[in-house]
């Protein structure tokens, strides 16, 4: 019945323009049989779940477009254009059914075919056209935005491969292709009449007209097309869709004919290959610039074709290319599409005419630029001699307006070089390279950090210089998640709750969220709060069980720490933390130790050894560990394989403790901390990133806070041998330390993790010595709060409650007013 239904999903039947009808089942049922037949050329017998998938992916796709032909206002005054080199979209379908309300409609059509939702949700491959936080936040964005109403465009590359499978052998990470496009994907729609062609290479040649003006004409050595694919973006309710443009690259000619018929059939087919290559995979580095020429042929690929897709919109739709800071709003994410800087100049200029003045104003009226990271392996900078051998018209734009920039700081005396040399678009200190944030940051109206701390340090640290110049520039803006994909389809179990608890009205508005805090200390809701948690901890117990082939109890503290694997992020400071609490425990077997699973998840970049080796010390502890009859019980470690968006919602909603433990002033914001508050796992975290905003909103009772602070790091970093210091006056850290070199967890090669632990002893550049005896101190008041249950409930209760401003809702909203200047449809 309806009724029933309804009581699975708590998202349908408070859509009640979209809610469940026999109808619409009916409706759904027959479309979905119609793609499976006429579209996929299958019979329900011989149909396996990715067939089913396809089916009804392709039957929501009309639907969407149905919703986005309703919702059509003509052209919008003002257009974001959100430029992304990663888009972590993970799956599609489950956000579709919620935003359109036809969950269990969708549900009860496949039931009727004998298919189960479920199994279908499981068989779409994760898009995962990004590595972590940064491509992660790109797609919360695009979903905001369509949520909440903003005409946004995302302009990026549809990777053949996107992020590379993880499996280990023997508990070393080891990288298989990925191939979400292997049997296509039913969400996109191929334009092949949206297509650009992009130069690389060639001269530039100039010439004067009668009135001497002198112009500039870039001649390419080669051409390759852009060919636009659209995955539709769906809002909250479905009230708005947006378009997720992503760029494939194909031969400017189909084939090189004369080449071809001239019988150089390699030659030919190499320089398709060659032009093909642009798309074909995504780069692993997370939070490290990769410096090769691809990758700098990605980022002009896919910055020049969204610039002239946008720029023939702006000319369609207003006739005249000055007008463009009126109605576009383009937001570089991070500088990976910098370029857009001399992209927009050239264009303007050379192709559109306009002076050089006339362009600057289009140009620095029309770009922002979020910044993502202040680590100085993150930072992008590119050889000139590479740019000018790849993009000769853009390094001579590059020079003109450095030369200008520098010129006008002259003109106001300040002449000192040093100065100068800090406030260039030129490095010049180990050899000539162009530093990409720069010159973001000198292109954009406003440039913006994505937490308090993180925006605090650019202006204080890597752009101080360039902040002074215009105090105004800089702007902060927290970052945000979706709560559709985080909450409410990730948790429907605990949506469910909140809406049965505070109203439904909580689904539009999460602020309505603060209603549960009264409910906090309420037995009757605890009961249900904690019988939510039992569940998703059961589910994950599963999935755990079914991956590792390790039981895990869900009685016991579930402790995470999923993200991508970085020295800075300190996994090895958990890592070592468990080694001591293992020592302990054998110590004093016969304690009442509080139960503890600890769990990891995170791929490292396929060329980061010590991040490997990290993985490899996990894996190898978790063997010890688990194998040992003396700690049953009271301690399992767990290492998941290949985390992905999808793993995600698994383990999140499953959590007890949420590890954000980074060096602090490192992790420029962090987003997982977000997810895991709202779901109400309790955060162990440095007062780093947005983790310091979290605590101001959930109260810094109901959250555990340890370490050194970002300018106690600093101060730290400056005293000579702090690390064997540090070592030296901890016993318990030392201990930990001596197992893991003395080989007992690599008995086979008892070295094998030498790199680490010297590594630790001698320099230690994430401070992991400073922080390990405050670490260990919070994770025993961590292990004593666990024993009060009431007391841990209400501190998560209370994590829920509070976490409202952390949509990416309240992001985009701000965005808009105070960056890009543009009304809300
Ligand atoms: C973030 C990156 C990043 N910051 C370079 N920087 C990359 C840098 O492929 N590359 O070269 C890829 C990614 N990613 C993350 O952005 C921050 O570390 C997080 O703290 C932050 O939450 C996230 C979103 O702002």
């Amino acid at each position: 019945s309806h009724e029933e239904r309804a009581a699975e999903a708590p998202t349908a039947w408070a859509a009640p323009t979209l809610s469940v009808s026999g109808d619409a089942v009916v409706d759904m049922r027959e479309s979905i049989r119609a793609k499976l037949a006429f579209t996929l050329g299958r019979t329900s017998e011989t149909a396996r779940p990715r067939d089913w998938f396809a089916a009804t992916a392709l039957a929501l796709r009309e639907r969407i477009v149905a919703a986005c032909m309703a919702a059509q206002h003509g052209v919008p005054n003002k257009r974001v254009y959100y430029l992304s080199l990663e888009f972590l979209i993970g799956r599609l379908m489950s956000d579709a059914m919620n935003n359109l309300g036809l969950t269990e409609t969708t549900r009860a059509a496949l039931k009727e075919l004998g298919v189960d939702l479920g199994a279908v949700e499981e068989a779409e491959p994760d898009a995962a056209l990004g590595n972590g936080g940064l491509g992660r936040l790109a797609a919360c964005f695009m979903e905001s935005m369509a949520s909440i109403g903003i005409p946004a465009m995302g302009y990026g590359i549809r990777y053949d491969h996107g992020l590379f499978r993880q499996s280990f052998e023997d508990g070393w990470q080891r990288e298989a292709p990925e191939t979400w496009l292997a049997e296509g994907n039913p969400w996109e729609f191929a334009r092949p009449e949206a297509a650009y062609a992009i130069g690389f290479g060639g001269t530039v040649t100039m010439s004067s007209s009668a009135e001497g003006v002198i112009r500039r004409h870039w001649q390419p050595a080669e051409i390759v097309r852009a060919v636009a694919h659209d995955v539709p973006v769906l809002g909250w309710r479905g009230r708005h869709v947006n378009a997720l443009r992503l760029w494939k690259a194909e031969a400017g000619e189909p084939i090189d004919l004369a080449r071809f018929n001239g019988g150089d059939h390699v030659g030919a087919v190499a320089a398709r290959m060659r032009a093909e290559a642009i798309s074909r995979v995504l780069y692993p580095s997370d939070s490290s610039a990769e410096g090769q020429e691809l990758r700098l042929r990605q980022e002009y690929f896919f910055t020049a074709a969204s610039l002239q897709d946008l720029l023939a919109r702006h000319v369609a739709e207003r006739g005249d290319v000055r007008s463009l800071p009126d109605h576009a709003a383009i937001q570089l994410n991070d500088t990976h599409p910098a370029i857009a800087v001399p992209e927009l100049m050239r264009l303007l200029i050379d192709e559109h005419g306009l002076s050089w003045e006339d362009a600057w104003h289009v140009t620095t009226n029309t770009l922002h630029y979020t910044n993502h990271t202040l680590l100085p392996e993150a930072l992008e900078t590119w050889p000139v001699e590479l740019m000018e051998r790849l993009l000769p018209r853009h390094m001579q734009i590059i020079y003109l307006i450095n030369w200008m920039h520098l010129e006008e700081q002259s003109k106001h005396g300040r002449q000192d070089a040093a100065y100068l040399a800090s406030i260039s678009l030129i490095d010049e200190s180990n050899g000539r390279r162009v530093r990409m944030g720069h010159l973001a940051f000198h292109g954009a109206r406003r440039v913006n950090g994505v937490s308090a701390l993180h925006t605090d340090l650019m202006r204080s640290t890597v752009f101080s210089d360039l902040h002074a110049l215009d105090t105004d520039k800089i702007v902060n803006k927290t970052n945000g998640i979706t709560f559709r994909r985080w909450f409410h389809n990730a948790n429907p179990g605990l949506t469910r709750l909140a809406v049965e608890t505070v109203g439904a009205g909580v689904l539009d508005d999460p602020e309505l969220l603060r209603g549960l805090e009264a409910h906090a200390e309420d037995p009757a809701f605890v009961a249900r709060y904690a019988a939510v948690r039992r569940g998703r901890k059961e589910a994950l117990a599963k999935v755990v069980a079914d991956r590792t082939g390790i039981d895990i109890d869900p009685d016991a503290l579930f402790d995470v720490q999923v993200k991508r694997i970085h020295e800075y992020k300190r996994q090895l400071l958990n890592v070592v933390e468990t080694v001591a609490l293992y020592q302990a425990i054998k110590a004093e077997p016969h304690r009442d130790w509080t139960p503890r699973v600890k769990i990891f998840a995170g791929k490292a970049a396929p060329s980061y050894v010590q991040a490997k080796l990290i993985i490899k010390l996990a894996c190898d502890i978790a063997k010890a560990v688990n194998d040992d009859p003396e700690v049953a019980g009271r301690l399992k470690v767990v290492f998941l394989p290949n985390y992905s968006v999808s793993l995600a919602e698994a383990i999140i909603p499953a959590a007890d403790l949420s590890e954000q433990i980074s060096t602090a002033g490192l992790e420029a914001s962090g987003t997982g901390n977000m997810k895991f508050a709202l779901n109400g796992a309790l955060t162990v975290g440095t007062l780093d990133g947005a983790n310091i905003e979290i605590r101001d909103h959930v109260g810094a009772e109901n959250i555990f806070i340890f370490g050194l602070e970002a300018d106690g790091v600093r101060a730290r970093q400056a005293e000579p041998d702090y690390a064997a210091r540090a070592i030296q006056a901890s016993p318990r850290l030392a201990a930990a330390l001596d197992m893991i070199a003395s080989g007992r967890f690599s008995p086979e090669e008892p070295g094998r993790f030498r790199p680490l632990t010297d590594d630790l002893r001698r320099r230690d550049q994430y401070l992991l010595t400073a922080d390990f005896d405050d670490y260990w101190r919070v994770q025993r008041s961590i292990d004593a709060a666990w024993r009060d249950p009431r007391g841990w409930w209400a501190k998560a209760i209370r994590n829920t409650a509070r976490m409202a401003w952390f949509s990416s809702d309240r992001a985009m909203r701000e965005y808009a007013e105070e960056i890009w200047r543009v009304r809300l449809g």
